[in-house]
């Protein structure tokens, strides 16, 4: 992969770009990360275990595809993408807790508390939001010519994206949703918060590693990012009650199991199938506006859509 500005965004099949960016984003976490045996070692080796040798990697795919679009340079893509994918990791260690959702499968692997201890967990999970602000303010940003302004707007948004009225908040729907039923807008939601919101906040910090885009392009961008996240999460949805769990790396059938509303238990199999191709449409609707160097933004959509873990 290029290390300077983004050339033409049809140059590698998606696969090998795909591999590209993903091994980039695992050396480059490997660097941020404090050094396993670096005082105090179990927690550094903890945080390890949950950020690296697993996980798609589809918000960092995200930033990088976004970046696309505003000629961003991929160094400063680089950050936002570790920085996004570190939010994602302490959002997944939290969230198995036992008291939150008790799992013990994350990524094929034992959940970090599993594997560590359940203080030790929730420190993981604090150390590694705290190291993505980090990355987001250091002074030699992506090694380009600095723009403080434009950093502190990223960190606002990824603050905001994970915050009470983002992530955190639709994990506080969804704890409270066990046993109820909600109708589809509440649904909607709370995935949008959950899942959306750090979908979103990796798309649009991606374009902002480049140059402007203008309103229209911005408002287009924004709407694809929606639907986007959206879509990942009824694909989940679906994938939670089809897919086994040795091929999704984590414990299958939980959401039924757990008497939590998802969009199958909501609409059914079929329906929930169905909304998941009118929203990749609508995704895909979005990016007409950026033409061909919507390419990669188009393929990941795609790879969304069909995903089978
Ligand atoms: C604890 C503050 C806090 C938030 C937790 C994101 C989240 C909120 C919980 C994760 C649990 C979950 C199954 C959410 C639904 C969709 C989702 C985010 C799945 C995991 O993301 P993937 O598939 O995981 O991108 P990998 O392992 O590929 O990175």
């Amino acid at each position: 992969m290029s290390t300077s500005r983004s050339a033409d965004p049809l140059r590698a099949p998606f696969a090998d770009w795909t591999r590209a960016v993903q091994a980039r984003v695992e050396a480059a976490l490997s660097r941020h990360l404090p050094p396993a045996e670096a005082t105090p070692a179990r927690l550094h080796q903890a945080m390890r275990y949950a950020s690296l040798n697993g996980g798609k990697r589809v918000r960092p795919l995200l930033a990088f595809a976004a970046g696309e679009l505003s000629a961003a340079p991929a160094e400063r893509i680089e950050v936002v993408a570790c920085a996004v994918e570190l939010i994602h990791a302490y959002s997944l260690v939290h969230d198995d807790l036992p008291c939150m959702d008790d799992d013990v499968l994350r990524r094929g692997r034992p959940t970090c508390h599993v594997e560590y201890d359940e203080p030790t967990a929730l420190l993981v999970g604090d150390s590694l939001q705290s190291l993505a602000f980090e990355l987001l303010a250091r002074p030699d940003f992506g090694g380009h010519a600095k723009n403080p302004e434009r950093q502190l707007e990223m960190v606002r948004l990824l603050a905001f994206s994970s915050g009470s009225l983002g992530m955190a908040g639709g994990q506080a729907i969804d704890l409270d949703a066990v046993g109820r039923e909600l109708n589809q807008p509440e649904l909607e939601l709370m995935h949008a918060l959950k899942t959306g919101a750090l979908i979103r906040a990796a798309v649009m910090l991606g374009a902002l590693c480049g140059e402007p885009l203008g309103e229209a392009a911005s408002v287009a961008l924004d709407r694809f990012a929606k639907r986007a996240g959206l879509l990942f999460q009824v694909v989940d949805d679906i994938l939670d009650c089809t897919a086994s769990t040795a091929t999704l790396g984590k414990t299958a059938g939980k959401d039924a199991a757990a008497d939590k509303p998802t969009y199958v238990s909501l609409i059914g199999l079929e329906r929930a199938r169905e909304f998941a191709d009118d929203l990749r449409e609508q995704a895909v609707d979005a990016l007409a506006v950026f033409g061909a160097r919507a390419q990669r933004l188009l393929e990941l959509t795609d790879f969304i859509t069909r995903r089978n873990f």
